[in-house]
């Protein structure tokens, strides 16, 4: 079994039972990051901000098949594309393998720019002090506030 870590942002919709759903139908959950609320990062002006989570899974799926799983719960989501950057139900990013690197055009691992995000780093650091060290506090973009347990919802 390998660790891996995805990342699940939302800023369309019911975002907090966007992400729950999508937790709840992800194989191998081992943690779950607090929920964030964070500016949104690029993209076009005028998005509404997001909620990130990070989550680490135990895996025997491929890279690959890895991507297939983040594409199903997007596709759950109702996900349209549309602008690039632009709003959307639910985004799921391969973030880290461990031990694994892949540098295809439409799959790679590590996540390339994860340390300039805050919206990734602060959540991935919660549950993953050791992976995400401390050098992207003073660097990552985007300003993040911590709303609590996914399990939690505020009322
Ligand atoms: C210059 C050019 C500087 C592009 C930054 C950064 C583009 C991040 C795209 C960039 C640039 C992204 C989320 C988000 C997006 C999210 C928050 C992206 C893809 N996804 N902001 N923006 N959370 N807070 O999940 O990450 S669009
Ligand atoms: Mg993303
Ligand atoms: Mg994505």
């Amino acid at each position: 079994m390998t660790r891996a870590f995805l990342g699940l942002g939302s800023n369309m919709g019911d975002s907090w039972a966007l992400l729950r759903d999508a937790v709840g139908s992800l194989a191998g959950v081992v943690a779950v990051s607090p929920v964030y609320r964070t500016d949104p990062v690029g993209g076009p002006g005028g998005q509404s901000p997001f909620l990130n989570i990070v989550v680490e899974i135990d895996t025997e799926l491929t890279p690959r098949q890895l991507l297939g799983v983040c594409h199903r719960l997007e596709s759950a989501a109702d996900r349209v594309r549309t602008v690039r950057w632009g709003p959307r139900t639910l985004d799921v990013d391969i973030l880290w393998i461990d031990g694994v690197t892949v540098d295809e055009p439409d799959l790679q691992v590590p996540h390339p720019r994860m340390r300039q995000r805050r919206f990734v780093m602060a959540p991935l650091a919660d549950i993953a002090p050791d992976l995400a060290g401390d050098a992207w506090r003073d660097r990552a973009e985007g300003h993040v506030h911590r709303l609590g347990p996914l399990d939690a919802r505020p009322g």
